[in-house]
């Protein structure tokens, strides 16, 4: 029978524009559903998009327009910006859409029957960020960990499914499943979850309060809650519960998704499934955050990166390869387009698009432009060819398990392997001799068929590229099948040749001066009022810096010694302003009687004082020279 395989990515909610985030979680999934059409399976990729609840009704409500047109509006962002990025799935799907509706009454309706639904009462803390209930145990501080807002409390009368009855069974099922959730560090995660006891899931929302939302088939004064239309998608996509397709990519279902929606995914989806009668998917793939300056990408944290900006930059090419080359599946990343950058000027300009250059350039030198004949093979040729096999062996591996970044390790393996053959092959001194005429051909036609191998490999990866060179080749770009490099030679000799421009220019990297951060006078709150007798406990007084150094391990801080009429140690915040030298001789200013302390392991008796200005900290200290010891009055 024919493989199959199914991925999804998470439906993105439409509360915000499409940033590199979402645009790295729906390129993996197209190198996936790319690679598996390749490996000739039987492929469906769904998309889409997430448009009920709390947190789409205020965004809409702050945009002042409707739900509905709200989230066509954004929706239909989405639903554009993946053809951009030569994304190719197969559906795209809208939980508004009137099948996804049908089919979420349908299953609430079927759990409903079945005694898995109840009516009861609930309290709690819920973040309208990420539409759920956290425990007190979850909160960081008080405050989500993700959105690191305040979570509002919530006391409401609702319906709830008893996920709280399938603890024991998911247990079991991740136990005997190891694949089931990776990375294993995810997988980890949720059994740690798993070991509290699991509460049951509120799983309505009151019409009083919320009215965006699928109606409850059993209580018309309800709506669904969110997660539990949302994740119905992955189900509604491929037909459930009639459609053909269902049976067919259901039992091989993948997810895809960060790690922020892994308690959903991981626990709540699984438990609804089994409760529905239906079969758990086969994978869910967990991947980290991109991160921009050590925070998650947020519009609310204002540092979102927008993947268009970055293809129209650099082009499509090198940012998916960046994205893809530079994340470890399931560990954060860094954003930084410098790194962007390298990676383009080494990985792609120098290594990939020199060697399909120098090698269409020499075919069209010393071949007329054409595939030339195979001739007798040599040492070189045979570990060419064996470098070829691994580079595809390695790249099956790693892609089973989404080791995506290993996989172009491998490919980059060969190209340089393909360089080295160029240089040790010394075609240029071949073309002086006509008797060596037949080591010649051979020599051009395997960096020819070298080309074709690695286009073939890159073609998940970068899709665009691949068809270039194919097209050069005098190839079909479209329909790649992996099994055609499974053998040395496919190239047919004869081919016409074309020339094609470089494939990525090197481009130099400008660091965007940032404009100051507009500063304000803003006044700190005045503290509360004081009487002149607790001033006058306050003992100020002037000293001078006698020696400086820095505290050994602290950026910040620095020891001093000062004259205050009698010699003292005292530790100040102050490296990153002052070197220690430009501090010593200068008059300062100190609390004198502020308790001995100590900081970093070095004891400090006294405090200087010091101020903000734009440039980092200042010190107060005396227009004329004053008396050292003498009081600040
Ligand atoms: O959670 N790094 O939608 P969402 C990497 N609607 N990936 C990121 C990312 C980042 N900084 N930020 C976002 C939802 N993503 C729900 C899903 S599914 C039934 C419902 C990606 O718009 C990543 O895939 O908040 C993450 O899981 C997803 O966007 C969250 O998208």
């Amino acid at each position: 029978m024919e493989k199959a395989y199914y991925i999804t990515t998470p439906i993105y909610y439409v509360n915000a524009s499409p940033h590199i985030g979402h645009a790295y979680t729906t390129i993996v999934a197209d190198v996936l559903a790319r690679y598996h059409r390749a490996a000739g399976h039987r492929t469906f990729f769904l998309t889409g998009t997430d448009e009920h609840g709390d947190k789409i009704a205020e965004a809409a409500a702050k945009a002042g327009m409707d739900p509905q047109a709200y989230t066509d509006m954004v929706s239909a962002q989405f639903r554009a910006l993946w053809p951009q990025l030569n994304i190719t799935n197969d559906y795209f799907i809208r939980t508004t859409d009137e099948n996804h509706v049908r089919v979420v009454e349908y299953v609430l309706r079927k759990v409903y029957d079945a005694g898995e639904i109840y009516f009861g009462h609930y309290e709690g803390y819920y973040c309208v960020g990420c539409e759920r209930f956290y425990t007190d145990k979850e909160l960081v501080d008080g405050l989500c960990p993700d959105h690191k807002t305040a979570p509002e409390f919530r006391k409401e009368s609702n319906y709830f499914f008893r996920m709280s009855n399938y603890q024991d069974w998911l247990i079991d099922h991740i136990k005997k499943n190891p694949d089931f959730i990776r990375p294993e560090r995810y997988r980890n995660e949720v059994l740690a979850f798993l070991r509290e006891p699991l509460e049951d899931l509120c799983i309505s929302r009151p019409k009083t309060r919320l009215t965006w939302g699928i109606t409850l088939p059993f209580d018309e004064a309800y709506v669904t809650y969110v997660w539990f239309d949302a994740l119905i998608n992955y189900i509604t996509g491929i037909g459930y519960p009639d459609g053909a397709d269902f049976r067919v990519f259901w039992p091989v279902a993948q997810h895809l998704i960060a790690k922020d929606i892994l308690k959903p995914h991981g626990i709540y989806w699984p438990t609804m499934l089994k409760a529905a009668g239906l079969e758990p998917y086969a994978h869910l793939n967990v991947h980290g955050y991109w991160n921009v300056d050590q925070s998650k990408m947020s519009k609310s944290l204002g540092n979102v990166v927008k993947p268009l900006d970055l293809k129209d930059k650099y082009g499509l090419d090198a940012f998916r390869y960046f994205l893809l080359r530079d994340m470890v599946f399931g560990l954060d990343s860094s954003f930084s387009e410098e790194a962007l950058v390298q990676r383009l000027n080494s990985d792609l300009a120098n290594d990939l698009g020199n060697l399909a250059s120098r090698v269409l350039a020499m075919a069209f030198k010393f071949a007329k432009g054409e595939v030339p004949p195979r001739g007798a093979e040599a040492d070189a040729d045979g570990a060419l060819r064996e470098g070829a096999q691994r580079a595809l062996g390695e790249t099956r591996e790693n892609f089973e398990h989404l080791s995506l970044h290993k996989a172009l390790i491998a490919i980059w393996e060969f190209i340089n392997m393909v360089n080295r053959y160029i240089v040790e092959g010394e075609p240029w001194n071949l073309a002086k001799d006509p008797s060596r005429r037949d080591r010649l051909d051979t020599v051009i036609y395997n960096c020819l068929e070298a080309l074709r191998v690695i286009a073939v490999l890159i073609s998940p990866f970068m899709p665009g590229t691949a068809e270039k060179i194919l097209g050069a080749l005098g190839l079909d770009g479209k329909g790649v099948r992996l099994d055609s490099i499974e053998n040395w030679g496919g190239l047919p000799e004869g081919n016409k040749l074309t020339r094609i421009e470089a494939l990525f220019p090197r481009v130099e990297y400008v660091r965007e001066e940032k404009a100051p951060p507009e500063r304000k006078t803003v006044m700190e709150p005045v503290k509360p009022e004081i009487t002149y007798e607790d001033f006058e406990k306050i003992d100020l007084r002037v000293a001078k810096v006698i020696t400086a150094e820095a505290v050994p391990k602290s950026n910040k801080l620095l020891k001093l010694t000062i004259d205050m009429g009698e010699e003292r140690q005292i530790v100040a915040g102050m490296a990153k302003d002052y070197k220690p030298e430009e501090m010593v001789g200068r008059y300062i200013v100190v609390v004198a009687n502020l308790k001995p302390t100590k900081l970093m392991g070095v004891e400090s008796r006294g405090m200087l004082l010091a101020t903000d200005t734009e440039g980092g900290l200042t010190l107060i200290t005396c227009d004329r020279p004053p008396k050292t010891g003498a009081r600040v009055r």
